[in-house]
């Protein structure tokens, strides 16, 4: 089997994705570090060798690199039970999959940038204008979620897959962002399911 490397910064819920996978699946993972907020991952030999989109996390499976981070999460899942084995269910997770990286990871994890890492001193007034529809659109993501999980464990079929794996990385850490996760009970109780699985890690 090939070595399987993360580029990854690991401060990037989107890293922390791949490494909760590959430690839910007991695969060994090698870690290479970039600081983002020193533009490592724009330097001409990384958008040249690693990714040519300027971003982590890249999966490198021996010579070879996976941008994108449910991409690369669903490379080590083929073939586990992460990953549910009837059609319907499979296009489900991916259904949550693409509403997590198209509603919730561009409006939670980018104010969760902007407020812990960028901090609001400064902000681009872009930026600044940006935040009030970011927080709305986070919350209305959040009460999907929320209203999804009432009544059930896991967000497809009766046990955990990818899109659980996807959702969890920002949702967990929102509050760092300015949203209250105590407004969400449903999501709270599976906060609490997904970090008891066998085999979890923390984001650092
Ligand atoms: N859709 C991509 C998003 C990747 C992304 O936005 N990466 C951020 C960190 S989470 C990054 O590398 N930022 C550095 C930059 O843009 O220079 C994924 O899911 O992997």
């Amino acid at each position: 089997m090939d070595d399987l490397t993360l580029h990854e910064d690991p401060r990037s819920g989107n890293c922390y994705k791949i490494r909760l996978t590959a430690a839910l699946l007991g695969k060994p993972l090698a870690c290479k570090q970039y600081d983002i907020m020193q533009g490592e991952t724009r330097t001409p030999e990384f958008l040249r060798d690693v990714n040519a989109n300027g971003r982590i996390p890249v999966l490198q499976i021996g010579d070879r690199f996976l941008p994108e981070s449910n991409a690369a999460c669903w490379y080590l899942a083929e073939g586990s039970p992460l990953i549910p084995g009837e059609a319907f269910d499979r296009a489900d997770m991916l259904r949550w999959m693409f509403f997590e990286q198209y509603n919730h990871e561009p409006n939670i994890a980018t104010l969760r940038f902007w407020l812990q890492f960028v901090g609001e001193a400064n902000l681009s007034p872009f930026q600044e204008s940006q935040i009030m529809a970011k927080r709305a659109g986070g919350e209305d993501a959040l009460a999907v979620m929320d209203e999804h999980l009432a009544g059930r464990d896991w967000f497809v079929g009766d046990s955990v897959t990818l899109a659980d794996i996807a959702l969890y990385a920002y949702t967990h850490v929102c509050e760092a962002g300015g949203f209250r996760l105590q407004d969400y009970p449903a999501i709270c109780r599976w906060l609490i399911r997904v970090s008891g699985l066998p085999g979890y890690v923390r984001m650092s």
